[in-house]
């Protein structure tokens, strides 16, 4: 057995997002998100299910920290919904949305939790989806309001903040893949949806410096890995395409204030452009403290002429995988981590997810998970090897805190340290919980 050990001052998390954990979808005023009108839209979601109910965590917020109090955890990564703050998008605040943060957020104090908070983890107010959504710039400036709201709200108590959990999401799986609310399949609108989100990003981040909050801000990408299947020239460049798909496209604009050019040219020939204002891309680059990286999976690119939108084809045989059906491959968190070094310099990075999804339930009371506590080992051991190649890797947020509404695939996928049964709510640590705490309260991971 051999011991790894982290930096004295690494910070380990979890997280979890508002829609996905709270329920309460219709109480104490808040209005309706995208999510609530997508999730009751026959056909949407797995099994039908929505998140009206979820962990009912509105309510169990006490319990939940508790939990988190015995996982050890220094730091919960949590999201706000938006339509309990403004129930319209903009305008009227709803005075009982705040409190229930402050609550909320009080809470974790009191146990020595650091809450890290996602501004913006999906459920966009349904009032602004009817008026174009993302697609409408006027979106950014009620953004801009929520955001303003929320950091003079809560100053002193909140110091780290995210702007936007994976806006790859937001735009190509929400509006050109279709999978996820509002649903569209529009290349065209996904560009303009994903150049939206960085503007909003930018001003918010210029908002919080002019305001002088104390704290950090930044964002959260999901990037993922694709290694060329062979050296030939025509995978190198396709496996390159499709790491810019997810990557460079949301990387680029933040740190170079451009989009990729041959990427450009790409959507171009596919009759796509961005639309760009006179100002945008000044805005979009201002300087953030952290980057948030959401790490999941990779796969190998194959050229192959005409196929799909990138000329490529996925070769992910012999690659174990989940039981979301994501191929493992810890190598990736490597490659991506110390690429995004060389490419745009040490940026202070905090994973802010990467977890597993395996379905294991208690069995005799209890959830023996080994398949999890493996993949977490596997990712967790190659950000040592990140340490030590140079990444200003400052922390590791672990998705999830517990099970819960895991979007299109409703609660049939679990991601969570701690189960949790929908028919009674009850929650159970699974093995990874202990495990986990191990490492929490060690800083050492045994191998
Ligand atoms: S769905 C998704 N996730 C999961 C979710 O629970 C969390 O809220 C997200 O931040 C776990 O982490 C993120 N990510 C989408 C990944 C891409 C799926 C690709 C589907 C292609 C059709």
């Amino acid at each position: 057995m051999s011991v790894i050990q982290f930096p004295k001052d690494f910070v380990w998390g979890a997280a979890t997002a508002s829609y996905q954990i709270e329920g309460a979808w219709n109480e104490d005023g808040k209005g309706l998100s995208i999510w609530d009108v997508f999730s009751h839209t026959p056909g949407k979601v797995v099994n039908g299910d929505n998140g009206d109910i979820a962990c009912d965590s509105y309510h169990r917020y006490e319990e939940d920290i508790a939990l988190m109090k015995e996982l050890g955890i220094k730091a919960y990564r949590f999201s706000i919904a938006w339509p309990r703050i403004y129930p319209q998008g903009s305008g009227e605040v709803n005075p009982k949305g705040l409190e229930y943060y402050h609550r909320f957020v009080d809470k974790l104090i009191e146990n020595g939790i650091e809450p890290y908070c996602t501004l913006y983890h999906w459920d966009l107010p349904q009032a602004l989806q009817e008026k174009g959504g993302w697609n409408n710039r006027e979106t950014i400036d009620a953004y801009l309001q929520y955001a303003e709201t929320m950091f003079k709200e809560f100053q002193g108590k909140i110091k780290y903040w995210i702007t936007f959990n994976e806006p790859w999401c937001v735009s190509m799986l929400s509006n050109y893949i279709g999978a996820h609310a509002p649903g569209n399949q529009d290349l065209q609108l996904a560009l303009d949806v994903a150049h939206h989100l960085f503007v909003a990003h930018g001003k918010t981040v210029r908002m919080f410096r002019e305001l002088g909050i104390e704290g950090q801000i930044g964002i959260a990408p999901n990037l993922y890995w694709y290694e060329p299947y062979s050296n030939r020239k025509e995978d190198v460049e396709a496996a390159r395409r499709k790491r810019a798909w997810y990557n460079e496209w949301f990387l680029d604009p933040l740190f170079k204030g451009s989009y990729p050019q041959f990427m450009v040219d790409w959507y171009k020939k596919k009759g796509a452009e961005v639309n760009i204002q006179p100002g945008d891309m000044e805005i979009i680059k201002e300087p953030i403290d952290f980057l948030g990286i959401n790490y999941y999976s990779g796969s190998l690119a194959r050229y192959k002429e005409n196929f799909e939108d990138f000329d490529c084809e996925e070769i992910d045989e012999g690659y174990e995988k989940t039981d979301i059906g994501w191929n493992i491959y810890p190598e990736g968190l490597y490659k991506t981590l110390t690429w995004l070094t060389e490419t745009y310099g040490p940026v202070p990075i905090y994973i802010t997810e990467n977890g597993a999804c395996y379905n294991d339930g208690p069995v005799d009371g209890r959830v023996r998970d080994q398949k999890r506590i493996d993949y977490l080992q596997k990712h967790i051991i190659q950000l040592n090897r990140c340490i030590q190649s140079g990444v200003n890797l400052k922390g590791y947020i672990t998705w999830s805190f517990m099970d819960n509404f895991e979007w299109a695939e409703g609660y049939s996928k679990r991601f969570g340290l701690v189960h949790v049964d929908y028919n009674t709510l009850k929650r159970t640590p699974k093995d990874s919980f202990y495990w986990y705490r191990h490492l929490v309260r060690t800083n050492w991971l045994d191998i």
